[in-house]
């Protein structure tokens, strides 16, 4: 730590670092142990009072991964992957965040870790990032890391009133710690993402009266929940290869066999696939069972049809569960949930669904919510209204790069960035699971190891060789962004309004923000661009 310079806008030098890391989640606590373990110094900084990054955050009841337990943690250290038990398939949001502190642990990382420390700006002098925080400090740094997440700026309903009401206000994403009881009150959940479907059944459960606001239906399968068994634990007898396969797949999860088109099978081998997938209970399932399905309408129908027709069979009122049965995209196009009696929750006498298409919300009012069919009164509301996805915290810090232009000003028309990891303008400047990388259409756990190693391994070439900075090329990136671009289109996704296509947030540009070529294709490319004296980049 040095007080070597000063900088005429942010003041006095505080430290030096070569790398400053902000996010102090599973992004942020590999990337400093691997930038440790090569010999740059490095910090990070984290507004929470903690590690977990998301896992901090979103402690609403019944927060769980749908990424299974065995596939959804790092692989980097055989060790610690064989030491940690998982207890259940899907890991709790207290299980995960367990597992985040044993890492932080495990390698010491906390006397390089600062909590409570927002990071407002970064600004380029030239040659190094000076980055200020909340608390004071004013950095002089090579190399900045943004290990922010992709879902960590959450949004409120764009209605007016909410600050009036005077009973409960909470929001899923900003749990309190201590924990909620409902007991005895009428409850509102906003949102019926997946926040909301895990949240829902319990909340349900224990409150006197919910009434659920759904603008869009989701599709959701039952996650099929259980401790861990056999079949797992036996995975960590051929960790290195089941490892490896995710790493070549195109989730970041392992899928066996060969995939063929839903048309080339009949109806009811195809029912039998899906059901298999349903009854398995995880993500891709369904929309993996088949090679079209998130190409091809037509095939998408086919699972589209099979989740509708569950929903039928569990909601015993005919209109709650065609209120519930989503037609208006894809399925998958927006995030599919895995939940634990959702739909069932719609047959509790002290449940109510209210369909926001049709009677939609004009305002929070002194003493609950107010649609157009009327007046809705609640001790408490819970908002699980969804986040600015993938972009929100990276411009949510004063980003300014070569001769001032800002990151926000970069990005008005959408995120630019060459492999969704770097962008013109911005040197030694990395986004980890940045918008158009596979992030989070993949297992983030996947997709974070490779985007650290990737960003390690430039460091160190730049170190090597005696270089100081690494820049996109302008033409680089306007060529990744394109096919980024031209591959989604290619997919159904952009007929759903999405955080994948930044429509929850008003005013946002609809693009498609995570990349859509498969998690293995995308770490080919990286690597042979990395291979190629990082071909697409200015060395310098
Ligand atoms: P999501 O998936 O973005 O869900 C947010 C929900 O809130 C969704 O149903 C939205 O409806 C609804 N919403 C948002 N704004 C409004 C307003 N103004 N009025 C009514 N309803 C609204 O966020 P989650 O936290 O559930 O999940 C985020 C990710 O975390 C998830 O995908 C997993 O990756 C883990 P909409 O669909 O926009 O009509």
């Amino acid at each position: 730590m040095t007080h070597v310079k000063t900088d005429p806008d942010a003041g006095e030098i505080t430290a030096t670092y070569d790398a400053v890391i902000v996010g102090a989640g599973f992004a942020g606590m590999y990337m400093l142990h691997k930038l440790r373990g090569l010999g740059f110094s490095a910090r990070v900084y984290d507004a929470a009072g903690g590690v977990g990054g998301t896992w901090y955050w979103n402690r609403y009841p019944g927060a769980r991964c749908d990424v299974k337990s065995v596939d959804y943690s790092f692989s980097f250290d055989p060790e610690l992957e064989q030491e940690w038990e998982w207890s259940e398939k899907y890991a709790t949001q207290p299980e995960i965040l367990r597992y985040a502190n044993h890492v932080a642990d495990r390698y010491e990382l906390w006397p390089d870790m600062q909590f409570d420390t927002r990071i407002e700006s970064s600004r380029w002098d030239g040659s190094r990032w000076i980055v200020t925080t909340d608390q004071g400090d004013v950095i002089s740094a090579q190399h900045v890391v943004m290990a922010v997440g992709t879902l960590s700026t959450p949004k409120l309903p764009e209605v007016p009133g909410i600050d009036t009401f005077t009973g409960a206000k909470y929001q899923t994403s900003k749990w309190p710690h201590e924990g909620v009881g409902f007991t005895g009150q009428r409850v509102a959940v906003i949102g019926t993402g997946s926040s909301a479907i895990q949240s829902i059944p319990i909340i349900a459960a224990q409150a006197a009266h919910t009434t659920v606001f759904q603008r869009t239906p989701n599709f959701s399968m039952p996650a099929g929940n259980r401790p861990l068994d056999g079949s797992e634990k036996e995975i960590k007898s051929r960790y290195r290869d089941y490892r490896q396969a995710a790493k070549e797949s195109f989730f970041g999860v392992p899928i066996a066999g060969d995939t063929v088109s839903a048309f080339t099978v009949s109806e009811e081998e195809r029912n039998r696939t899906f059901q298999a997938g349903w009854d398995d209970g995880n993500l891709v399932g369904l929309i993996g069972a088949y090679d079209d399905i998130l190409y091809d309408k037509g095939a998408n129908d086919f699972a589209a049809d099979f989740i509708r027709n569950k929903i039928r069979e569990t909601v015993e009122d005919p209109d709650v569960a065609e209120t519930l049965c989503p037609f208006n995209h894809p399925v998958g196009t927006k995030r599919p949930c895995l939940d634990t009696n959702y739909y069932a929750t719609f047959n509790r006498p002290n449940v109510d669904l209210v369909d926001l298409r049709k009677t939609p919300i004009t305002e929070i009012t002194r003493t609950g919510v107010r649609t157009t069919a009327g007046d809705i009164d609640v001790d408490a509301i819970v908002f699980a209204t969804g986040f600015d996805a993938m972009t929100g915290s990276l411009v949510a810090v004063d980003v300014e790069g070569v001769g001032g232009a800002t990151l926000r000003e970069a990005w008005t028309d959408g995120p630019q960035t060459y492999l969704g990891v770097a962008i013109a303008g911005f040197p030694n400047f990395y986004a980890v699971t940045g918008p158009q990388s596979p992030s989070v259409l993949s297992n983030m756990m996947v997709s974070i190891e490779q985007h650290v190693d990737w960003i390690a391994d430039a460091m160190t070439y730049l170190r090597d060789h005696g270089l100081t900075t690494i820049e996109a090329t302008p033409e680089a990136q306007e060529a990744w962004v394109a096919h980024s671009n031209e591959l989604a289109e290619e997919t159904l996704y952009p007929l759903a309004n999405s955080w994948y296509m930044g429509a929850n947030v008003p005013g946002k540009p609809r693009v498609f923000l995570p990349y859509i070529g498969g998690c293995g294709v995308y770490r080919d490319r990286c690597n042979e661009v990395a291979a190629n004296d990082y071909d697409g980049f200015k060395l310098a």
